[in-house]
């Protein structure tokens, strides 16, 4: 096989620093997501392991989470050589798997996620420094239209914000991201199937609901340094530090894992329960906003 993942180049490094977040095209392969979108194409519920959580206006915003790496290949996506490669490189010491996402937003849904920062809930969880970071996939790409991800340019260099109860549900201080806002730059990064972004723990980011006919899945894998593994009240065992094996580049396409994902594999959720318990606002789980089989 003569494909080679991609790795960070030093703009694209210079790029990140400046701007918390930075565009990797390419990152996954169609035929390796291919396996992914299938099996969520056939059952969006992922045998009822799809949950949801309340955007402000208590709209249904789908997720589904885990922390276990396994044999399965959802298991193996957070050891991915590339994407370990990238947060290693990215925040300069040895990383461990925090937790992974499929956030999709079926055609039509009105589910949002507010601005906020990541580490706004990872501080409640124990964690002491803000070394963390997000790569996310495009499973079936995004615009403006679907729902994409949207980031502010450089926000990440105004530290932790609070996080303040918005209505049915959290999100970044209100009066202080206007300042933010009034600052930086909005960057709605609209992306092809496959391409990747990186994006800081502090930087401040958000989408709208999906208004196009088209699924917008999103595939979210977050690190921790093995040196900030959380402590103190907030900690819980699902974060907990857990050496994470690398799994090479090829793992995929060479199809060295039986299912997409074994039984038990996703994080469970009860509907009416804060997500975030540490945190003093978290989000509410409710049930998932209806979902559609996809077609493109
Ligand atoms: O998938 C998205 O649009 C954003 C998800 C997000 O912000 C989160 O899971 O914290």
């Amino acid at each position: 096989m003569s494909w080679q993942a991609p790795r960070l180049t030093p703009s694209q490094i210079a790029d990140y620093r400046r701007d918390g977040f930075v565009i990797i095209p390419g990152l996954m392969r169609r035929d390796e997501i291919a396996p992914l979108m299938e099996t969520y194409e056939a059952d969006p519920l992922l045998d009822g392991a799809m949950g949801a959580v309340a955007d402000s206006s208590g709209n249904a915003q789908n997720v589904v989470l885990w922390t276990q790496p396994g044999d399965d290949y959802i298991g193996q996506l957070p050891g991915l050589a590339r994407f370990m490669d990238a947060a290693e490189t990215l925040l300069g010491q040895p990383v461990y798997h925090w937790h992974s996402k499929i956030v999709p937003k079926p055609p039509g849904s009105a589910g949002r996620w507010d601005w906020h920062q990541d580490y706004g809930y990872w501080y409640y969880e124990g964690c002491l420094l803000p070394e963390m970071l997000t790569v996310t996939v495009s499973l079936d790409g995004m615009a403006r239209d679907n729902g994409a991800m949207e980031v502010i340019r450089g926000s990440h260099r105004y530290g932790r914000i609070d996080v303040k109860t918005l209505d049915q549900a959290s999100g970044t201080d209100p009066d202080r991201l206007a300042l933010v806002m009034e600052r930086c730059e909005r960057v709605v990064l609209e992306i092809q199937p496959g391409d990747g972004i990186v994006f800081d723990g502090l930087t401040l980011h958000a989408s709208g609901p999906n208004r196009s006919q088209r699924g917008r899945t999103l595939l979210h894998l977050s690190y921790n340094t093995v040196a900030n593994a959380p402590v103190g009240a907030g900690a819980d065992e699902n974060h907990a530090y857990k050496p994470l094996a690398k799994v090479p580049d090829e793992a995929l396409l060479a199809h060295r894992w039986g299912k997409v994902f074994n039984p038990g594999r996703f994080n469970k959720r009860t509907p009416g329960t804060k997500v975030h318990a540490a945190s003093p606002v978290g989000f509410t789980s409710v049930a998932p906003a209806p979902t559609v089989r996809v077609t493109q």
